[in-house]
């Protein structure tokens, strides 16, 4: 038994540049300190949280670092909430995991002061939960169960993805042996860190290098592009929507800057997409612009990254490349055969490990999830010149908006919860921003008005912003087979013909 692999690494690069935020430049040591400080207080005199469920509302940045390595380090799941949920999200996570406390900044006293009213005890800020008190930290064990991440499937609620310290430790070093990361590289962190992309592949890969993690609170294209001209960035990663947003404000500037911008991304190495489909007009786009032929890849909360066009050799627009370093894909056929030939579809199967270790608390739906040890990803593929090529998805209903997954069965059920909505369905629509949109037809109650701008806001107070519908079409009835279901692929095409 040792500590914790990422922490213990930390040691060997004390005095390097970890973190840049906006309240200044923190070092590896600093991490350490700061986050046995964490420790410290969560274990208040125990001798190990023993896996205890411990939830953090901060903003990307040192406090956010300092409070996933404290909880690891004391023994406890780092279960991190997202910054822009809105509290009845916030709640579900809170009762899911049980979470025997929440951290958070000072920044969301008032947004939690609500729930920090009915159980003062379990909330605690990040200033107050560092003690100076002298402790033993515990062996940490690789086997434990580190982090609990929220994704949506295609039933029901969002599940919890446990994932072993195993299993972060194997995807995070699969990713440095594949894109070389090193202890001289400074990366721009601009994603949510309540999921895998922020969290494993940018935050702790850089950690775990002894690299500089340079952390936006929120994603802004002219910041970004300020910090490419202005900062010694060597790598960048984020989902299409982003480069879509950077493309944007690229076009919109004016020559002089334009030159400016592209120069900055040409002293880069390496540039990376994933979370989503690129569109090759924006791999081609962005590589007129920046030099910079985007590396895409394809991973997934349950297995961290698996495919990955490779560092070297031909990146493939519209590809998503081979297996990455310690993954075996393979791609079965819908009789649960084995595929070999090339062009043929099939559903991707994962094995390694970093495929995590359970749904929190939910042993169906994990044994659901695996077939003879594969792990079912319910996303479609064939292989083209040994290139992987993602060509759909199992269900129609999980949608990936701006590079989030969410779960069309999710949104219709608190739709029907309001008092206008007899009937919905909810779709993704392709769309050249956000890749897919996330839509919904409606049979309204009778005699009821409703409009897009006020269910909208109703939606805002309920879901996460980017699972609010963005499109509306009111109906007489919904589109169904003769069975009774509603046709899916109809309603979709309801807006594809409206524009
Ligand atoms: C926000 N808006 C949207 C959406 N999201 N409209 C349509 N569809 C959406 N999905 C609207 C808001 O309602 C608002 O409009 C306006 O856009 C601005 O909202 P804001 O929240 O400020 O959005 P943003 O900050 O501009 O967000 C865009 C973003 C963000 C930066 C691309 O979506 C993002 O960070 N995406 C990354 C997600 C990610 O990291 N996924 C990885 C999952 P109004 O004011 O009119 O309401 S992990 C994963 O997938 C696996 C493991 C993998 O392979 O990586
Ligand atoms: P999540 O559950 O948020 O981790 O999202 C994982 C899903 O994102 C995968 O199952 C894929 O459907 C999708 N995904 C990730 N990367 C890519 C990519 N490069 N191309 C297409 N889809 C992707």
């Amino acid at each position: 038994m040792s500590g914790v692999p990422i922490v213990a690494r930390a040691e060997q690069f004390a005095e390097n540049l970890a973190i840049v935020d906006a309240s200044g430049e923190y070092s590896y040591q600093d991490l350490l300190n700061a986050s046995e400080a964490v420790a410290a207080g969560l274990l208040d005199g125990r001798a190990d949280l023993d896996e205890a469920r411990i939830a953090f509302l901060v903003p990307s940045g040192f406090d956010y670092v300092a409070a996933q390595w404290g909880i690891w380090r004391a023994g406890g799941i780092a279960t991190p909430l997202c910054v822009v949920h809105p509290l009845p999200e916030m709640q579900y996570v809170l009762d899911d995991t049980a979470a025997e406390k929440v951290i958070y900044h000072q920044s969301f006293a008032d947004k939690l002061a609500p729930l920090i009213e009915e159980d003062p005890e379990r909330f605690i800020s990040c200033e107050n939960i560092r003690s100076d008190a002298n402790i033993v930290l515990p062996g940490i064990d690789s086997s434990r169960r580190a982090m609990i991440l929220y994704t949506s499937g295609s039933t029901g609620k969002p599940k919890g993805v446990v994932s072993t310290h195993a299993n972060i430790a194997s995807q995070i070093t699969s990713l440095i042996e594949a894109w070389r990361w090193t202890s001289s590289d400074h990366i721009l962190h601009v994603l949510p860190l309540h999921h895998t992309h922020g969290i494993i592949n940018v935050l702790c890969c850089a950690l775990w290098s002894g690299a500089a993690c340079e952390m936006l609170e929120k994603f802004d294209a002219a910041e970004v592009w300020h910090r490419f001209v202005n900062r010694p960035l060597t790598l960048f990663m984020a989902v299409p929507t982003i480069y879509v947003r950077l493309i944007n404000e690229w076009e919109a500037a004016d020559p002089t800057q334009q030159a400016r911008y592209s120069d900055a991304c040409r002293k880069m190495r390496l540039m990376v997409s994933g979370s989503a489909a690129l569109p090759v007009t924006v791999f081609k786009k962005w590589e007129s612009i920046s030099g910079h032929i985007l590396l895409e890849r394809y991973g997934m909360t349950e297995i961290g990254m698996a495919l990955s066009n490779p560092y070297d050799g031909e990146r493939r627009p519209g590809h998503v490349g081979q297996p990455l370093p310690g993954v075996t894909a393979v791609l079965f056929d819908e009789d649960g055969n084995e595929i070999n030939a090339e062009k043929e579809s099939g559903e991707i199967r994962i094995k390694g490990d970093s495929v995590f270790l359970e749904y929190w608390q939910k042993q169906e739906a994990t044994e659901h999830s695996f077939r003879d040890g594969w792990f079912l990803t319910g996303d479609m593929a064939l292989i083209e010149d040994g290139y992987f090529r993602i060509i759909g998805r199992s269900s129609v209903d999980i949608i990936k908006t701006g590079g989030y997954k969410v779960s069309a069965l999710e949104i219709e059920e608190i739709l029907r919860t309001h008092e206008s909505v007899k009937e919905c369905a909810v779709v993704g629509v392709p769309d050249d921003e956000w890749g897919e949109r996330v839509c919904v037809a409606i049979v309204a109650t009778e005699g009821a008005n409703l409009e897009l701008k006020p269910l909208r806001d109703w939606c805002k107070e309920r879901m996460a912003i980017y699972k609010v519908p963005s499109r509306l079409q009111l109906m007489a009835e919904l589109p169904r087979n003769v069975m009774g279901k509603v046709t899916k692929p109809a309603v979709k095409e309801l807006f594809t013909n409206a524009g």
